[in-house]
């Protein structure tokens, strides 16, 4: 390797100077050199990039020193590997964590420049769905914060989550262009790229000593292309990497094909390949099988595998593997690792397959995020033999190593074999990427102790039967930094001032707060923070949305993935059946605790309900919000497009968080914890980590409602009809029987009939049998809000009590039961 003589390259990399006077420097100097205009010729994008490269300076002295320090001290790592990261912005983040905030906005001042308006012309890199690609990104900080060597390893799609418009109400799905105004907090390092194969045949040899071995013939090829960020902690120095791989083919561009004029024929293999990272599957909880997304899966962790030991077993002793990293495989995403390290293991660093197998299942790691059977990621063996022929063979024997472990403790109990089976033979041959990661993970945990339980229980029953302690739990975590200091500055101020600093990475000390439910003065200015986020949302919307929006309504929020099992449907309901309600005279409007709704979800372009549902909303709301009885008391908002930037501002502002899903179908959610410890009461059922919420903030501080997991389970055994709670409960029926009216469609009854009917005779997530209920809980909330001195003591209690749902914890919880890592020294 080099070896630089220079005593300026042998110094330690510093940082530019903490001051006003520093940061503009480094600031002009980025716009002159790199965007190359001068301050009075750039526009707003230059300016913005350049203030991000200018940050970029104050990490990048800690980030290769921490790189440096994780090679040396051969530290064992946490690579987490997922194939979603979904980050929000960055620009705030890194202003924050470098405690740079104040300086910035002075040196950008006096440029002249509001720094709000280069915040604001950031697009977020939006590589996630949802919950799952959220989490990593909470998980990533927190590592960071805690100065634990991790390296996260996903994917740098092209065009990231659609960005949802509506036309006349429907969802249209554009292009996430987020790469194109240019992205200055990536390092591209093209001159890492790893070659990954795909297609072709194995054939056996006999190598040198005599070993009969495998090899693979692949078809054809990629490049993975590695592009770094920094992720910083917080105010610590520490920064760690995530490493999203991109795409290219081996050979771009056939010249001679182009010379001869076959200009698309040129190109062809370049297209082929980039299609692997161009875009992120729009699924959130149902499986995607098609090809290219198994492509994109292994593709991505070949790359990464491959990396990690290129860079860190730095000797070739890859029998140290596991002193070195442990892999955490967030959902079967990224599954197909096992057999790509052991394949690398046996194949290339030629172990014998034994001690390959002892390596591999301690390098492995599995967290589950569902609960929905279909959400199982299944490969049909056609397919993946086509595409990765070795890896199906070495999943064939990993599969019949194992089972032939069960048999052996099971010795007549042929069925409980099969259905532990690997591979499904039913409907078609397929392998069920969930058991291969049971199978080779050294433990498997469930995102909040319900799911954990029902992970046990049901799910992988036969898994935690033979391996009890394989089976953990780890309740799921959001970041404090993100989701209270950068997104609710009023209330972090207000904790500071009363508790000191040291909170925000110590979350367990909002427990501290607790006294101050008591005192006046201190709920006076929670309730004074909670409406100016709630002015600072509306005039968001109002710049946004073209909304306006009153300011002293109960805001009562829904926002997530437009899922069945969420039941947006029953969020609807029950604000029709309000109105259904006023318009027929049977409550007065006095009466009515004036609301705002506001929904926020995208629909999988491909999932017909959703789409129809988020087609009711926005239709309902048309009616509602043009209705000059209700115009007082009811309004209901769906901006569009709902992610990161647009939760930062919505949260704090909410008065309600609805969480409602079916009991026993949401694994964990973690919009419920961002909620609860930005004050706003939930209103939800016994499922995922509102179960948790609810313990710790107390029943008097939560809205429960609906079917517990095991009554679910028994009406469901007994046979579910929901045509029954239809006509023995007269305010459903007249609900539903003014949406089947054509009251909201113009009087087209025919509108929204198939959605009534899913209700009527279907709802696969018993909407109708929880709504009563649901509205009993909703008329607690109008009394509870009544009062408002005891809702503000609720709401800071919330707070107060809500400190266990800080990543940190989280990620405290994976090291003591799963990775064992040490942070670093
Ligand atoms: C989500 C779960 O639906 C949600 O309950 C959980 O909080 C989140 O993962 C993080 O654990 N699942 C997904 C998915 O996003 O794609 O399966």
């Amino acid at each position: 390797s080099f070896q630089p003589t220079h005593p300026l390259a042998l110094a330690p990399v510093t940082s530019p100077p903490h001051s006003v006077d520093g940061f503009v420097r480094e600031f002009l100097r980025e716009l002159n050199t790199d965007a190359g205009v001068t301050l009075s010729r750039s526009t707003v994008n230059d300016q913005y990039l350049s203030l991000a490269r200018t940050v970029r300076h104050y990490l990048s002295a800690r980030w290769l020193e921490n790189t440096r320090k994780v090679r040396e001290t051969k530290a064992k790592m946490v690579g987490y590997l997922s194939a979603e990261f979904l980050l929000g912005r960055q620009l705030g983040n890194a202003l924050l964590a470098t405690d740079l905030e104040e300086i910035a906005e002075k040196a950008l001042a006096e440029c002249g420049i509001d720094i709000a308006t280069l915040r604001a012309q950031e697009v977020e890199p939006g590589l996630g769905n949802g919950g799952l690609g959220r989490l990593a990104a909470c998980f990533i900080d927190s590592l960071a914060t805690m100065g634990v060597p991790c390296i996260g390893y996903g994917i740098r799609y092209e065009y990231g989550i659609f960005r949802q418009t509506f036309v006349d109400g429907r969802q249209v799905e554009q292009p996430d262009t987020w790469l194109s105004l240019g992205s200055p907090w990536e390092f591209p390092h093209p001159e890492h790229a790893v070659q990954v194969d795909f297609g072709g045949h194995t054939e056996t040899y006999t190598d040198g000593d005599g070993v009969e071995r495998t090899r693979w013939v692949p078809a054809w090829n990629v490049l993975g292309m590695p592009y770094n960020y920094m992720v910083p902690g917080y105010q610590n120095g520490q920064v760690n990497t995530l490493r999203l791989w991109s795409a290219q083919a081996t050979k771009a561009f056939d010249l001679p094909t182009f010379n001869s004029g076959d200009y698309a024929d040129a190109v062809r293999a370049q297209t082929f390949a980039e299609n692997i990272t161009k875009v992120l599957y729009p699924e959130d909880s149902t499986p995607q099988g098609k090809e290219l997304r198994l492509q994109q899966q292994y593709f991505f962790v070949a790359c990464s595998i491959r990396d990690f030991l290129d860079r860190f077993i730095l000797d070739g002793d890859v029998t140290t593997l596991p002193e070195r990293v442990i892999f955490q495989l967030n959902d079967t995403h990224p599954v197909i690792a096992v057999p790509e390290l052991m394949r690398v293991l046996v194949d290339i660093e030629k172990l014998d397959w034994d001690a390959a197998w002892a390596i591999t299942k301690q390098c492995f790691a599995y967290t589950c995020h569902t609960l929905l059977p279909e959400a199982l990621e299944v490969w049909p063996t056609e397919l993946l033999g086509r595409l990765l022929p070795r890896h199906l063979e070495i999943i064939y024997r990993i599969n019949d190593e194992f089972l032939a472990e069960v048999r052996a403790a099971y010795p007549d109990d042929e069925l409980r074999a099969r259905q532990m089976s690997i591979i499904a033979e039913y409907p078609e041959r397929s392998v069920r990427m969930a058991y291969l990661a049971t199978v080779a993970g050294s433990k498997v945990n469930g995102v909040a102790e319900l799911h954990s339980q029902l992970l046990r229980d049901k799910v992988l029953h036969d898994f935690s039967e033979y391996w009890p302690e394989k089976f953990t739990n780890v309740t799921n975590g959001v970041t404090p930094r993100r989701f209270m200091r950068l997104a609710n500055p009023g209330l972090s101020g207000l904790i500071t001032e009363t508790l000191g600093t040291g909170w925000l990475t110590d979350l367990e000390r909002l427990a501290e707060l607790e006294p101050y439910a008591e005192d006046a003065d201190f709920r006076d200015a929670f309730v004074k923070i909670k409406e100016a986020n709630k002015t600072r949302l509306y005039r968001l919307l109002q710049a946004r949305d073209g909304v306006a929006l009153p300011g002293h309504h109960l805001l009562d929020v829904m926002v997530k993935r437009l899922h069945e099992y969420k039941r947006q449907s029953l969020k609807l309901l029950h604000i029709v059946s309000i109105y259904e309600q006023i318009i027929t005279g049977k409550v007065a409007l006095d009466q009515i605790t004036p609301r705002t709704f506001v929904f926020g979800a995208k629909a999988a372009p491909g999932y017909r309900i959703a789409k129809e549902t988020i087609y009711l909303i926005n239709s309902v709301a048309k009616v509602v919000n043009s209705d000059p009885l209700v115009k007082d008391v009811l309004k209901v908002v769906f901006p569009a497009n709902y992610n990161v930037t647009l939760a930062e501002t919505l949260i704090p502002a909410a008065d309600l968080s609805e969480q409602i899903s079916l009991a026993g179908k949401e694994a964990s959610g973690t919009g419920n914890m961002k909620f609860a410890l930005n004050g706003a009461l939930t209103i939800g059922t016994d499922d995922g980590a509102n179960v948790e919420i609810r313990k710790l903030v107390g029943d008097e501080h939560f809205f429960l409602f609906g079917l517990a997991e095991p009554e679910v389970a028994e009406l469901q055994a007994k046979g579910y009809h929901p045509h029954e709670y239809y006509e023995s409960d007269p305010q459903l029926k007249a609900t539903l029987d003014l949406i089947a009216s054509g009251h909201f469609s113009g009087g087209d009854r025919s509108v929204f009939e198939p959605l009534v009917s899913n209700l009527l005779y279907d709802d696969r997530f018993m909407a109708l049998a929880d709504f009563k209920d649901y509205a009993e809980a909703q008329a607690r909330v109008d009394a509870a809000y009544a009062d408002q001195e005891t809702w503000a003591r609720s709401a800071v209690l919330n707070v107060a009590r809500s400190g266990f749902f800080s990543s940190d914890r989280s990620m405290r919880d994976y090291i003591d039961r799963i990775w064992h890592t040490q942070p670093l020294r």
